[in-house]
């Protein structure tokens, strides 16, 4: 039996136990005896399944309901006191009117259930980089989770003893119910509510909830980064280590960026990559006037559909143990499969709907039908993968020398191009636009805004955020340059123009290159653009021309895409850094320039 001395700790929990009801309180303590308690109990359930434990030992596969299998952004809300501290892209809610509105669905929530107590640290326990959260849910398939993703257990209440704050994650599934479903965060609270839903990135309060949205907000006001970025170690053919940060929209490639294994054509020069994490990163200035982040999860929560061992090979080791797979197929010999993996699909097996399937199924419209979700996904421990950097544990992180914002564009933004400056960079950062994935509910395909790959995830009032990174910008003796990649542009046909994945080495190999003064650039209207003989292409078969097409800038779109950019600036009024609208009008005098000299000559 755990016990804490904290009295806020256990007050809070009674206090929540007396609206959810639960039959019994069980705190977790991170224990393996513990673990695979609740994983037979979860068996026998049906809340999972266990698979075949020769193939697959340790993992499970998990099914939630059919309309939560991604998050809720309809139903996320910021609760501050003013609108105006959630800003224009963050839906709202007064504090009192959303607790009042989720204490009607979690009162008695939890009755006929346990309500479990997860202390876990968000980070290394101790670093001053780290945040301590407790998960209360009455969900196993969360504890499960949480036990992959986090530092949970005994230790955490430790170290609780010596500090005194938390983030309260009440989490109760209730009755699943879409139309009974908020994912509620009050940062003035450090608090956290999510009712009505199963799926990870509603549920597993550590992640998006805490690790971004509440800490985005912590750091605004202690002075530090909260970000939606993957980090990664590259060490390059001289021995040195040199790490970068990535922000792209979710279901756009950080995970695979993040453990690529560099490509045939370049193993020769003797890269290797170091993976630190794959989708959050907590930055901070230190006293070297460097930037240090650590990622604060202990686990991966990662896309299955796509993934195989031509395009992640890391990856597909990692899973084969110790994993939870959510809404794959399983297949008759009780191992998984999904679209897009290595062998071919099966000729039967059950979906993730828990149906009955073949390949060739049609709905009623003729659209075939999947055997796995698009937003499937497998939660695995990082120390799994065989590129999992040796410095995850270590308090003070890594230092950053190139931080890369992406999205997924078919057309207008070229594969790589780099900022003049940190404050070109903000700007590069704040527009960056994105095609909508299956990772949150939505019409796949639509151009959205997602500034810093943050659009979902941003605590706080965005034009503040963009405040907060000007300003970190200027405390840096020596601040990461700022790239922004596109491994998503295609051809007229609709064909991806870059091969990506393990090739994407190609372009960090130029990032480098850049940090370390080693290659010259084109001085374009948008920023320095690589000139195609400084991207190696060993061993590579592009179609021709097409380096080219992937470099190129069309003035008269980017000019377009000016449009839509002052659009989505207006709406932040004067909470907009006056910075920004610096750096669009010079971008509009640049590419009007430009484009008088093109149809000039
Ligand atoms: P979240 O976990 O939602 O934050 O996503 P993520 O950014 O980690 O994305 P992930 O690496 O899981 O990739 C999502 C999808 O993009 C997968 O279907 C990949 O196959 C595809 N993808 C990743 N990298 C590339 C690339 O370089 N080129 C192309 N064409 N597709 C890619
Ligand atoms: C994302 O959608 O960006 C994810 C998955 O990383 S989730 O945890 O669901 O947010
Ligand atoms: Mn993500």
């Amino acid at each position: 039996m755990v016990s804490t001395h904290n009295k806020k700790l256990r007050d809070w929990v009674k206090k929540m136990a007396r609206l959810c009801q639960p039959d019994n309180i069980c705190w977790i303590d991170g224990s393996d005896s513990q673990r695979q308690a609740l994983e037979k109990e979860a068996s026998v359930l049906g809340e999972i399944i266990e698979l075949n434990q020769q193939k697959l030992p340790g993992c499970f596969l998990h099914r939630t309901a059919i309309d939560d299998v991604a998050r809720t952004e309809h139903l996320t809300f910021i609760c501050t006191k003013k609108k105006r501290d959630a800003g224009p892209t963050n839906n709202w809610m007064s504090p009192l009117a959303a607790y009042k509105k989720a204490r009607v669905i979690f009162k008695g929530a939890m009755q006929g259930r346990t309500m479990y107590v997860i202390p876990f640290s968000m980070g290394p326990v101790g670093s001053e980089f780290s945040k301590i959260g407790v998960e209360l849910t009455d969900s196993r398939y969360v504890v499960l989770n949480m036990l992959i993703m986090t530092r949970v257990g005994e230790v955490v209440l430790r170290q609780l003893e010596k500090e005194d704050g938390f983030t309260k994650c009440l989490h109760s599934k209730a009755g699943l119910d879409i139309n009974k479903r908020l994912i509620l965060h009050f940062p003035e609270d450090n608090t956290i509510w999510s009712v009505g839903s199963g799926y990870g990135g509603n549920v597993l309060l550590g992640k998006k909830c805490l690790s971004l949205r509440i800490a985005s907000y912590l750091a605004k006001k202690e002075g530090w980064l909260a970000e939606h970025m993957l980090i990664m170690g590259i060490e390059e053919p001289n021995g040195r280590i040199e790490y970068i940060a990535a922000a792209f929209p979710s279901a756009c490639g950080k995970t695979n960026l993040a453990m690529l294994i560099p490509p045939e054509g370049l193993k020769i020069k003797g890269y290797r990559i170091w993976t630190v994490g794959d989708d959050i990163s907590w930055m901070r200035v230190d006293s070297d006037g460097s930037l240090w982040a650590v990622n604060p999860e202990t686990g991966f929560f990662g896309v299955a559909p796509g993934t195989n061992s031509k395009t992640n090979p890391n990856m597909m080791e990692t899973i084969k143990k110790n994993t939870i797979y959510t809404n794959v197929l399983l297949k008759p010999d009780n191992t998984v499969w999904w679209e897009g993996t290595d062998e071919k699909a099966p000729d039967q097996g059950i979906d993730w709907q828990g149906r009955p399937w073949k390949p060739g199924l049609k709905d009623s419209c003729g659209n075939p039908i999947l055997g796995s979700h698009p937003n499937s996904r497998f939660t695995t421990p990082i120390t799994n993968c065989p590129s999992h950097s040796f410095r995850l544990k270590q308090h003070h992180g890594v230092p950053i020398s190139a931080i890369l914002f992406g999205g997924r564009r078919q057309h207008l933004t070229p594969l790589i191009y780099e900022a003049f400056n940190w404050q070109h960079g903000v700007f590069i950062g704040a527009t960056v636009a994105s095609e909508r994935t299956a990772a949150q509910v939505g019409n796949v395909g639509e151009v959205r805004y997602d500034p810093m790959a943050m659009f979902p995830f941003c605590g706080y009032n965005m034009g503040e955020y963009f405040k907060h990174w000007l300003e970190t910008g200027r405390r840096m003796l020596n601040p990461p340059k700022i790239f922004h990649v596109n491994w998503f542009r295609t051809d007229e046909k609709g064909n991806f123009l870059w091969p990506g994945f393990t090739e994407n080495l190609r372009v960090l190999e130029w990032i480098l290159d850049r940090c370390n003064n080693k290659v010259q650039a084109i001085n374009t209207a948008i920023g320095y653009v690589p000139r195609p003989q400084d991207i190696d292409t060993a061993g590579i078969k592009l179609t021709e021309g097409a380096l080219e097409k992937l470099l190129e800038i069309n003035e008269e779109a980017w000019l377009k895409e000016l449009a839509g950019i002052k659009n989505f600036f207006k709406q932040f009024k004067s909470d907009l850094p006056k910075e920004l609208w610096q750096e669009y009008d010079s971008l509009a005098s640049r590419l009007k320039q430009a484009l008088k000299v093109r149809t000039k000559n």
